[in-house]
């Protein structure tokens, strides 16, 4: 039995083998208009990052910090750029045998090339330790760096130099963009903010060997034999409605970061750098597959074209779910949530604001948090909620409530996406789910969880037949404002049943927990329509678009019950999950970028694998090159969804949810555990048909490695990381249980 489980070790060990997850390229990021967002490439401490060019004469990083933003809690004001910072190496132009790589399992952007006999190399990492962004380069000959640093602003920033270090500080008062800038308004339409939000970034230049010199605002160093660059950046805004979100003025937190950063040198930099990045990072490892030598030659942008045109590399998929994973700890471990950017914007008026969208995006951005093993990092997603609640309350008259777009200083508007609270509710309760984390469960969660459910109880109408209805819903983005759509019907079953669930968890309230459940039962539940499709709204339409199956609409709302909720499900309402797919094989493959990675999520919850992977080619293509031609009436920019050759989403232009959703629907695909088991496989690709993970999660607090082989599993590990209990695990058609205890891993040999 011994040697069994030592055979087997070896066995997982060996397929666990993680394919390479470095994205490659032979030529630097363009500086062009849509360079930064296509080409260059993402790093991030979760609150700082920074896109990176690699341009060799003239290294470029457009950085951000995340809480910059313009408006306030009465104006929606946008999500800002912050600065730049730039390395000038005269003569560095022309370059021989040019590298440019973005390793995700060390977080580490590399540059490399020959100039003049002589080998260069670069590196940039954006510390959490730290809270720096750190360039280093060096050099095989010494004395072979001359040239100069510069650090600019995009708001009009004081910049002054001193002691090797450049510094700009600023405050957003009164700023208004020059409409040269990209500004709409003319000044007497400006909507008037009152953020008096103050920002500060600094870089030191440290160098070894030669000579560093002041001139103006610009560090020359001539001779050097290396250099180390530390940049920080930050903010006045806390994430605090007390303060009215205003603290105190950055100049001093940032200036001591960079002094302290700069006193610990790269080695120890990037030492605490790559310890800490990969603690999270290193939990989940994913193998679906090789990729054939030939494939693994090509540059990263040149092995997208070829995969879009032929598929085929199943390396590649496996470095796009990992992309999400790496992008999620680059922009969430800060006080506010990752945006529709993450945090990369260049843009003073990007689009939609790089706000936070509540009718799937900002939702989308923390699908992978749980399954993908990051629970940690939905912090910012909590606290933001929170914070912004106060604010919120004065939209209801009990509980609180939203509208589809909103800032970090509780403002929220364009129209009312009322029922965003019970999918904020949502991930408070799968927080729980996953981690089985009651402190969280009965402090945190549970409480908000029960406002949305009082502000539901309220607002919920009773039509004469006795149902329950959401009055004037919008199926997002889609059709009338009406009584019971699905959509809301299906959200506020939801958070009805959770917090049902949770009030049992917490033995705890148990007659508002009667209440709700019956108030569940009472909500006008999801139908059947003419043509077998799911209704999406309380009755079906009679319109030349609207609920037919020519409507291609890129949002599918009315499949929320199936996936990120649990109402309808294959094993416990068939007629209603057949109904689903109905309507998604009509709403058609085609897309913006979240909209393909949500009907992937979609298809892997109906069990239908080869499906969920043909919307994962469409994800991870070059736009435009494989998207249906299904873009029908009630569509906006449906052909537009794929991947940029730094493989972020586009939608265009960049948004960051398809890369999230993407590693979600894909975590869907491999394990499921929504429905009272931990299902294995649920959804596998015929693509797919051998090859392991490592270090998902599952709902109950459960870690889970499989190694499978033909469609078949052929062995499973179950860790009990928190909780513990018997576990249901099923592949296939059979279902075993498993008795845990907390911390016990159990290894199953599950090959009949
Ligand atoms: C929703 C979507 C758009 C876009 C915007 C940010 O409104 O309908 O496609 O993603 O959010």
């Amino acid at each position: 039995m011994r040697h069994l489980a030592a055979l087997l070790a070896l066995a997982v060990a060996s397929v666990h083998a993680a394919p390479d997850l470095v994205l490659r390229y032979d030529r630097p990021a363009a500086e062009t208009a849509q360079g930064w967002e296509r080409e260059a490439l993402p790093v991030g401490n979760g609150r700082i990052g920074a896109m990176v060019f690699g341009q060799p004469g003239s290294e470029h990083l457009q950085f951000n910090d995340i809480t910059l933003w313009t408006g306030d809690k009465d104006t929606m004001g946008a999500f800002q750029p912050f600065g730049d910072l730039y390395v000038d190496l005269p003569g560095h132009e022309k370059v021989q045998d040019y590298r440019r790589t973005l390793d995700l399992a060390r977080a580490l952007h590399t540059v490399s090339y020959e100039y003049a006999g002589v080998r260069y190399r670069r590196e940039v990492i954006a510390s959490h330790p730290a809270q720096a962004i750190v360039l280093r380069l060096t050099a095989d000959r010494p004395g072979a760096y001359t040239g100069a640093v510069r650090l600019t602003d995009r708001h009009g920033a004081h910049i002054s130099a001193f002691e090797n270090r450049i510094r700009a500080t600023g405050s957003l008062a009164g700023y208004v963009v020059p409409p040269e800038l990209g500004n709409k308004w003319t000044p007497a339409q400006q909507p008037l903010s009152s953020n008096v939000m103050t920002y500060a970034s600094q870089v030191q230049v440290l160098h070894e060997g030669g000579t560093v010199t002041m001139e103006g605002n610009t560090v020359r160093f001539k001779d050097c034999d290396a250099l180390t660059l530390v940049l920080g950046a930050g903010t006045s805004y806390v994430r605090d409605p007390a303060a009215a979100f205003q603290g105190e003025h950055p100049l001093k937190r940032v200036t001591d970061q960079v002094t302290r950063a700069a006193a610990s040198g790269w080695p120890a930099l990037q030492a605490a750098h790559e310890n800490d990045f990969s603690s999270l990072f290193g939990r989940v490892r994913l193998n679906i597959g090789d990729a054939d030598d030939e494939r693994r030659a090509l540059p990263t942008d040149q092995r997208l074209a070829t995969y879009t045109a032929q598929g085929n590399d199943p390396e590649l998929e496996a470095l796009f779910v990992q992309y999400g994973r790496y992008l999620l700890i680059a922009s969430s471990r800060g006080p506010l949530p990752a945006n529709l950017q993450g945090l990369w914007n260049n843009s003073l008026t990007p689009p939609w604001n790089a706000d936070y969208h509540t009718n799937i995006n900002i939702q989308m951005n923390y699908w992978p948090a749980e399954p993908a093993n990051l629970a940690e990092l939905t912090e910012p997603l909590f606290g933001f909620v929170q914070a912004m609640v106060p604010a919120y309350r004065r939209l209801a008259e009990r509980g609180w409530t939203v509208r589809t777009e909103s800032n970090p200083f509780g403002y929220t508007g364009w129209k009312w996406n009322r029922t965003a609270n019970a999918w904020y509710a949502l991930h408070f309760w799968e927080h729980y789910a996953f981690t089985q984390d009651r402190t969280f469960l009965r402090r945190t969660a549970y409480p908000l969880m029960k406002e949305v459910c009082e502000y539901w109880l309220h607002r919920l109408k009773a039509l004469p037949d006795g149902r329950l209805v959401a009055p004037e819903g919008w199926s997002p983005e889609h059709g009338p404002f009406e009584d019971g759509v699905s959509y809301d019907q299906q959200l506020v079953w939801d958070l009805f049943n959770n917090t049902a669930e949770a009030a049992a968890v917490l033995n705890h309230d148990a007659a508002f927990a009667r209440r709700i459940a019956i108030a569940r039962d009472r909500l006008a539940p999801p139908q059947v329509g003419s043509w077998g499709q799911l209704l999406e709204w309380l009755e079906e339409k009679r319109d030349p678009v609207l609920d037919t199956p020519g409507d291609t609409h890129r949002h599918v709302s009315h499949l929320f019950g199936v996936f990120p909720g649990r109402q309808i499900t294959p094993d416990r309402t068939p007629a209603l999950a057949n109904a689903a797919r109905v309507s998604l094989a009509a709403r058609g493959d085609a897309g913006t970028g979240w909209s393909m990675a949500w009907k992937a999520a979609f298809w892997a919850r109906l069990h239908d694998g080869d499906k969920a992977y043909q919307m994962l080619r469409g994800l991870l293509a070059t736009p435009g090159a494989r998207a249906a031609t299904q873009a029908g009436p009630g569509t906006e920019a449906n052909n537009a969804g794929g991947a940029y050759p730094n493989l972020l989403d586009a939608h265009p232009p960049f948004q960051i949810d398809g890369n999230f959703g993407a590693t979600a629907a894909v975590c869907e695909m491999l394990l499921q555990s929504h429905d009272g088991v931990l299902h294995l496989l649920p959804a596998l690709p015929s693509a797919w048909r051998t090859g392991s993970f490592a270090g998902l999660r599952a709902r109950g607090g459960y870690e889970v490695d499989a190694v499978w082989r033909d469609g078949q599993v052929m062995s499973v590990s179950v860790r009990a990381k928190e909780g513990g209990g018997t576990v249901r695990l099923r592949a296939g058609d059979r279902t075993v249980e498993v008795k845990l205890k907390q911390g016990e891993v159990k290894t199953l040999q599950w090959m009949r």
